[in-house]
């Protein structure tokens, strides 16, 4: 007997950039359709090959393009207060160090965050969250680390999870006690490593934790020191990711290919080993275009290296009070292109298919394929360039997630 397949939406007459299989480019389609059943991606490809089947709606895009919903996948989100005072201080003349040094940078939005309530933190948290949303993102991942203490990592935490319950957003939690030193370690490093060692089973058996990440820099921690709280998260069979090479090279790319990071974010300064190497480990590298702009940076990642060594590269906003008070994943993929020299495939790469990846997502997200989750932004735009090209454009027509 001949069961017709049952489709619960078809979006038809849709322009596809699918992002799906290995190739380089964007998996285009002119004359494309995206079917969805359970929430999944029934099929994706062109229109006269959609298996016969009901459909219980159908949605004419009217030539408007489809891509897979984005992926901001290295964002600090949740924090209280905000530093436009220390960006009137670096306008005069001081640096981001000096800053750090001086008691501000990171440790003013450690106690603003110390002094607010989970509810607090969702509040100030919910109007970025929304800004990214309106770009068309469906998964964000949100780090901790203005907390560094086990009550406020909890809460930091906690309140990423439920952003994910207030909006219709894929959140991924991203533990980074070791982001900075706070007070109470009176400039002992090796005290606070300890520290955040003992929070780690604590924070996971509570379930908050999908990955742990770590600040690696001399302003922060040392290779060692992330090396054994990266052992620490391997044996609570946590992924790792790691900032490295931001502001020097310290080999935090090698050191975290070393432990089969997910990715490595930033990466200004990775030499030709540390790229060899994260190749070796299938090791995603995550550019962040947008603290490099707003530090006015001038040393460019190894762009060149990673192409050569067929290193995946994503593109992310880095979200954060500090150095990156940016929450257009757009505007990062313009600045990833200005800044960097990236091509418009590899910004768009670098928000869905490459940016999955670095999450440990790529099986789930990030391309139109049968079998992942239906995850869709629909765009009001003729070519997909246009959305690396517009500075402040929002071209979104519509965001779909789970099917709906
Ligand atoms: N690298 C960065 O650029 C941010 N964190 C990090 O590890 C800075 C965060 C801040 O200044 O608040
Ligand atoms: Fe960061």
């Amino acid at each position: 007997m001949n069961v017709e397949t049952r489709y619960d939406t078809i979006w038809t007459n849709a322009r596809l950039a699918t992002m799906a299989g290995d190739a380089p480019g964007l998996g285009v389609v002119e004359d494309g359709v995206v079917a969805a059943r359970d929430g999944r991606i029934a099929y994706a490809g062109a229109r006269g090959d959609l298996p016969a089947g009901e459909a219980a709606a159908v949605v004419d895009c009217s030539g408007r393009w489809i891509t897979p919903g984005f992926v901001d996948c290295h964002t600090h989100l949740v924090f209280a207060g905000d530093r436009a005072g220390e960006f009137e201080r670096r306008l005069a003349g001081a640096s981001y160090a000096d800053i750090a040094a001086s008691g501000g940078g990171i440790a003013a939005t450690v106690a603003a965050t110390r002094a607010a309530s989970e509810d607090d933190l969702v509040a100030a948290a919910l109007p970025r969250l929304d800004r990214l949303i309106a770009d068309g993102v469906t998964t964000v991942e949100i780090k901790s680390g203005y907390g560094l203490d086990l009550e406020t990592e909890r809460r930091s935490l906690a309140a990423a999870r439920r952003l994910g319950r207030e909006r219709d957003v894929r959140v991924t939690t991203t533990f980074l006690g070791a982001h900075a030193l706070p007070p109470e370690a009176k400039g002992d490093k090796d005290a606070h490593v300890e520290a955040v060692i003992a929070m780690l089973p604590r924070l996971a058996a509570d379930r908050l934790i999908d990955a742990v990440d770590a600040f690696c820099e001399g302003l922060a921690f040392s290779p060692d020191q992330v090396a054994r709280i990266f052992e620490t998260a391997h044996a609570l069979g946590l992924p790792v990711k790691l900032h490295a090479d931001q502001l020097s090279n310290l080999g935090g790319a090698g050191l975290a290919a070393r432990f089969g990071a997910q990715s490595a974010d930033h990466l200004e300064w990775t030499d030709a080993a540390g790229v060899a190497a994260m190749a070796k480990a299938g090791t995603v590298a995550t550019l962040l275009p947008g603290a490099f702009y707003f530090l006015r940076e001038t040393k460019l990642p190894p762009v060149d290296l990673f192409r050569a060594h067929g290193v995946p590269m994503a593109v992310s906003t880095d979200c954060n009070p500090g150095t990156s008070p940016m929450t257009s994943l757009l505007l990062a993929m313009n600045m990833a292109a200005t800044c960097f020299r990236l091509t418009i495939d590899e910004c768009l790469l670098g928000v869905t298919r490459h940016a999955a990846a670095a999450l440990g997502l790529d099986h789930e997200i990030g391309a139109l394929e049968a079998g992942k989750a239906c995850d869709l932004a629909i765009w009001s735009i003729e070519r997909p360039a246009e959305l690396v090209w517009a500075l402040g454009a929002l071209p979104l027509h519509a965001r779909i997630r789970g099917g709906r």
